[in-house]
């Protein structure tokens, strides 16, 4: 059955290779796909429920548009994307997404050097004949060896973005879970650790029916090939190459199953030796002790614990470790000194500091629907940052500012518990500069600052850039540190430690973006963030009334990389928050 989920993901690839198709994501035929995902996502109602006429009857909604939803769900197929799919099979769509390989571009490669995949761009690049292309030259084809080189992509153990990875991960462990024999299902390994790449999804079921349990995966739609199928393991490749291993087990060894396959590998032999230490074995079915060796009648192994991970931490005198820290990098020997740190957890989340409505170029929802969503969620306190005049086409000039602020306080009335701040998302110039003048922008309540332009300046030049504008006393934090979007564009360079210093010694506080495909700053730099005492704040970076949910993302980044709730801005009650920011 398909559901409003499914139709959105079609009309995403139909939007994504109608573009390659014509050349051009100003098509009309892409922008028909486009507006009919935000007519359906501002429509709300379950769309595999209306006929025909009604679809159409929903403003944005062509009749062409509606008539392959039809058939999508009458089906199961969309004539017309099976055709695209096939004249753009993925190892094609994968080359656009190199940056510097336009629509143009990769027809022209098609085309005129009959390139199909990512080795045989290597090849013409190595062969220095991409830069004899119409329109490219060899400064051009620098750029996309140095693209590929640093989105990771070439070698044989690519690795995906964890923005691919997690919805397909959660639609089916939610599928797995509607199905009355498997009792419980959980996304393990690299993902429920919140790596930012994936190299394969990992799938542990519970359930006393393995060869059920098989025959389900084998008949999902993400299915594109099965590499193997036992009676406890499937292994299959979607449709984009992405590996899925689903692997079921008895209910009462879930948890040491999870525990097993969450991994991470390293982890898991700290927390074996542990068990060795206690004289004890630690695997995927249990902790377990040896029978005694003068005891005859036993020749089975004592299981000490094995349904639940919590319980098998607890039988090893270890506090649990939340699967995001699970990297053997000091987190087992903290837990077992019991100094953990007291991590930030999404129910401390008191507000969303980096927020857009449709008063930006890119905002898709109205000021009141925004407003509304963050108060739905309880939230004591709310910035609306859109963004700055210094942003082509989404941003605002000091006028459109002062209006918008009318009309935010006007909207904020329907909510008198939630204080809705006037911001702005400053755009972070060449140099450091931001938008307006000084006066300007120190009249917003509050401020997050982002680089959205000049991506290859050197480290120094980066790094001077980002300490000028944390320098700037109108600027209260720092947005998506380096404007990364994970394996498609590589963020900024800039020396980590001289930004973390100029963030402490200003009192600025440092975003973690919780967009999958941003999570920024990383992980890795939030950890060295806490370890100077860099102050946090976890945005969702909404520019729809659908994406609040990110900031679970936001949250497992910033647990990953170690954050105490009380660093995190956005967790401290208004008062105190307000206070900081200047707000009376
Ligand atoms: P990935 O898939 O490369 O993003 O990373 P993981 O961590 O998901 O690795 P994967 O899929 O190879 O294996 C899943 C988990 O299984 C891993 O996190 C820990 C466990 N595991 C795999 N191989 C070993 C091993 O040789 N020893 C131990 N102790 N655990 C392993
Ligand atoms: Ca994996
Ligand atoms: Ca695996
Ligand atoms: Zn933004």
């Amino acid at each position: 059955m398909a559901s409003t989920r499914d139709v959105l993901d079609i009309l995403d690839e139909l939007a994504q290779l109608t573009t390659l198709k014509e050349e051009s994501p100003q098509s009309f035929k892409v922008r028909a796909y486009e507006n009919a995902k935000q007519a359906i996502q501002a429509d709300g109602r379950d769309i595999t429920q209306l006929s025909t006429t009604e679809l159409t009857k929903i403003k944005g909604i062509g009749k062409s548009t509606a008539g392959k939803i039809r058939e999508f769900m009458d089906t199961g197929q969309v004539e017309k994307l099976e055709a695209l799919r096939a004249e753009f099979p993925p190892p094609v769509v994968e080359l656009s997404r190199i940056p510097g390989v336009g629509p143009k571009t990769l027809s022209l490669m098609r085309k005129e050097l009959g390139i199909a995949d990512l080795e045989d761009l290597k090849q013409a690049i190595a062969d220095e004949k991409l830069r004899d292309l119409r329109g490219l030259g060899k400064k051009a084809e620098e750029k996309i060896a140095t693209a590929i080189e640093r989105l990771g992509l070439s070698g044989k153990d690519r690795r995906r973005p964890i923005g691919d990875a997690l919805p397909l991960a959660q639609k089916l462990v939610a599928e797995l879970l509607s199905h009355g024999v498997v009792e419980r299902a959980e996304y393990c390994g690299s993902l429920r650790r919140m790596s930012e790449t994936i190299g394969d999804v990992d799938i542990t079921v519970a359930s006393a029916d393995g060869p059920a349990v098989m025959a389900i995966v084998r008949n999902q739609s993400a299915v594109h090939e099965v590499i193997l199928s036992g009676d406890t393991k499937t292994s299959f490749l979607t449709r984009e190459g992405m590996q899925v291993d689903v692997r079921v087990v008895a209910a009462e060894q879930f948890g040491a199953a999870t525990l097993y396959f969450t991994g991470s590998k390293a982890h898991n032999i700290a927390m074996r030796q542990r068990a060795l230490d206690r004289g004890l074995l630690l695997n995927e079915y249990g902790l377990l002790r040896k029978p005694e060796e003068d005891d005859e009648e036993a020749s089975e192994l004592e299981v000490v614990a094995a349904l639940d991970e919590v319980s098998i931490y607890a039988a090893l005198d270890m506090a649990f470790v939340p699967p995001v820290m699970r990297e053997n990098t000091g987190e087992v020997e903290a837990s077992i000194a019991n100094e953990l740190p007291d991590l930030v957890q999404l129910t401390h989340i008191r507000g969303d500091l980096h927020y857009h409505t449709d008063r930006s170029g890119d905002g898709r929802s109205s000021v009141e629907d925004m407003i509304a969503e963050a108060a739905g969620r309880g939230y004591e306190y709310l910035a609306i940052t859109d963004h700055g005049e210094d942003l082509a086409m989404n941003g605002s000039s000091a006028e459109e500012m002062l209006e918008h602020r009318e009309h935010i306080i006007e909207a904020a009335k329907a909510h008198p518990k939630m204080t809705v701040l006037w911001g702005c998302e400053l755009n972070i110039g060449a140099k450091g500069g931001l938008d307006y003048d000084a006066d300007f922008r120190a009249q917003f309540d509050y401020t997050v600052a982002s680089v959205h332009s000049h991506y290859d300046q050197s480290v120094r030049e980066q790094t001077e850039r980002l300490v000028a504008a944390i320098s700037d006393p109108t600027v209260n934090s720092i947005g998506h540190l380096t404007g990364r979007y994970i394996g498609r564009r590589p963020g900024i360079e800039i020396d980590v430690d001289v930004v973390l210093e100029a963030l402490f010694q200003f009192d600025k506080a440092l975003e973690v973006n919780g967009a999958l495909q941003r999570l920024d700053a990383a992980s890795d730099v939030v950890r060295k963030a806490v370890d100077r005492g860099v102050k946090l704040v976890i945005n969702t970076d909404s520019h729809h009334t659908s994406e609040l949910g990110r900031m679970e993302y936001g949250v497992k980044t910033a647990q990953r990389g170690w954050a105490p709730r009380e660093l995190v801005v956005n967790t401290w009650p208004k008062k105190k928050f307000l206070n900081w920011i200047g707000h009376s």
